[in-house]
């Protein structure tokens, strides 16, 4: 079709991210034949495709990188959370070292799967016009693929530069300009600490503020990796046996079974080590009590409150009273966010108080009927979480209904990894998994493993076609909605259920009782392949 020829292969992967990369090894080694399409011109996924000012990884080196001995033996990063630029490097790497492009088709971006139940093959067409077939299907297209831009009233007039930070242009300069970036999550945060030192103006729209702790970053040097590696796979191996994909150890009491005096000393503590640790090795009450949650806010709030003169952008970032459950939306890492949004020449602007009335061609109105004029809006609204991958891929189950239409009502899938519909189908880093709690390539390799020995066990055993079964999806989702019943998950909308699109059905979305758990409860079904339907 269209000049390419057919690909025939034994495992299609798609996507070229953490977890295209790590299915492409594994199956490899596995002796079959692999191939790749992927929509980017390179490796990274979300790597390849966020490089707005600022990008960054929250989670720290070593832990964020694939396990392969071969490629961490030869790699050294420079900074104890690496930036976006260096990831790419990173990646570029791990193409060599692996030779891993001779497998990877660019710039496919795939329309159409589907499964021919007579040749027990899916045929998979991208909008370039590849064509490929293979046994199993492993689609790897993440959580955060596609970019979401609200409905702004008039923001189509609005003529000036506009960016979403999802798919930023690479050779725009802020420099002189007058900026507004929309949103305060992750993206928002990262963008506004690099933006607002380069801008002449800077505006930030903000409707809840997240809340950061501080990275503590800084440099690493090449001797104190060389002396780390040697420990490298004791660490990758507690990875996978904790939560969240870091070794990490709370406190075995509750946050009130312990003298305010201990308590202080405990998050202060926690607050200086930097990054993560305040959420991870913090009292694990936390998200289920609102009484501790409080405690945490309260403390956090108190320690960015210092470090805003401005008592409005104070009001707005870290008022008295929460506006939701400490740690029950992502959590972004920053340095010097606050200081930067002190600046005299960034200004924040409450959607809470006063939301958008109208884009202009030149600016914003809102409600208060203050009138901004800008060069430049960036958008970092986020994405079509979780599912905007999966259901934008023309992918039909054996009847020919997409998914798209199929998750309407809902997601389904059995043990996140498959859908029910869908034969020899597998996803990496999908809904109703660890993903979005957890650090990103641990909880690829898990689930990643688990598919691979779920594939070598078909080929051992002679099965041709597995299935999932509709109850067994229900069972799933009933399981995990009963893992975060208790907590405090539920009372939080943002993507990490779904609920930052408006009208797509949210929803729990995330296996909540971490890595170690999910695999074994994954690894308990395989025995007997319980939950699916089977065919030799
Ligand atoms: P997020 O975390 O979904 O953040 C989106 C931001 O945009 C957030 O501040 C939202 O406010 C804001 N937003 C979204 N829709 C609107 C509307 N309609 N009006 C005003 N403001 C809006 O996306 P990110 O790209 O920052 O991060 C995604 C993940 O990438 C991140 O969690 C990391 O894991 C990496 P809200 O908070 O909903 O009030």
């Amino acid at each position: 079709a269209y000049g390419h020829s057919s690909i025939l292969c034994d495992v299609l992967v798609i996507g070229a991210g953490f977890c295209g990369i790590t299915a492409i090894h594994r199956f490899r080694k596995l002796g079959m034949k692999v191939k790749c399409f992927e929509s980017g011109s390179g490796f990274g996924g979300v790597w390849h495709f966020n490089t707005y000012p600022g990008a960054r990884v929250d989670s720290e080196v070593p832990f964020y990188q694939l396990n392969i001995p071969e490629v961490w033996q030869s790699w050294t990063f420079s900074e104890r959370f690496p930036g976006g630029p260096e990831l790419q490097r990173y990646f570029e790497h791990v193409d060599k070292t692996l030779n891993l492009s001779k497998d990877v088709i660019f710039e496919a971006r795939v329309v159409d799967c589907s499964w021919g139940e007579s040749e027990l093959l899916w045929t998979v067409k991208t909008r370039q016009g590849h064509q490929a077939q293979a046994k199993y299907l492993v689609i790897c297209t993440g959580l955060l693929h596609y970019t979401f831009t609200p409905d702004f009233p008039g923001l189509e007039r609005y003529n000036g530069e506009l960016y979403h930070a999802g798919a930023w242009d690479g050779q725009y300069s802020v420099k002189g300009k007058r900026v507004a970036i929309v949103g305060a999550g992750s993206t928002g945060v990262q963008i506004t600490q690099e933006i607002g030192k380069q801008a002449d103006q800077t505006t930030v729209f903000v409707r809840r503020p997240s809340y950061c702790l501080p990275m503590h970053q800084r440099q690493l040097t090449v001797e104190e990796q060389s002396q780390l590696r040697p420990y490298y796979p004791a660490l990758f191996k507690a990875g996978r046996q904790s939560h969240a994909g870091f070794p990490s150890e709370r406190p075995q009491h509750g946050m009130f079974e312990t003298s305010a005096k201990e308590r202080t000393q405990l998050l202060e503590r926690l607050w200086e080590v930097g990054g993560a640790a305040f959420a991870l090795n913090g009292y694990n009450d936390v998200i289920f009590d609102p009484n501790a949650n409080k405690v945490a806010y309260d403390f956090w709030a108190s320690k960015v409150r210092r470090r805003l003169k401005d008592p409005e952008k104070r009001k707005i970032m870290a008022p008295d009273k929460a506006p939701y459950y400490f740690g029950t939306k992502r959590i972004p890492l920053e340095y010097d966010y606050y200081e930067v949004l002190d600046q005299p020449n960034v200004s924040i602007h409450d959607l809470r108080s006063a939301p958008f009335k109208t884009f202009l061609e030149d600016g914003i109105v809102t409600a208060d009927g203050k009138l901004r004029t800008f060069d430049t809006v960036i958008l970092a609204t986020g994405f079509d979480s979780h599912t905007g991958s999966l259901t934008h891929m023309g992918l039909r189950n054996k009847d020919g209904t997409d998914l798209k239409d199929e998750w309407k009502e809902g997601v389904h899938t059995y043990l996140g990894l498959t859908i029910s519909g869908y034969p020899n189908m597998f996803m990496g880093f999908a809904p109703q998994a660890p993903t979005a709690l957890s650090n990103g390539p641990t909880c690829i390799e898990a689930q990643i493993e688990i598919v691979v020995d779920m594939v070598h066990k078909m080929e051992l055993e002679g099965v041709r076609r597995i299935e999932a079964q509709p109850t067994a999806e229900e069972e799933w989702k009933a399981s995990i909605d009963e893992m975060v019943k208790d907590t405090l998950f539920p009372f939080t909308n943002s993507w990490w259920n779904a609920a930052n699109v408006p009208g797509k059905k949210a929803g729990n979305m995330l296996y909540v009782a971490g890595i170690e758990h999910y695999e074994a409860a994954c690894r308990a079904k395989l025995d007997g392949w319980k939950g699916f339907d089977v065919h030799h």
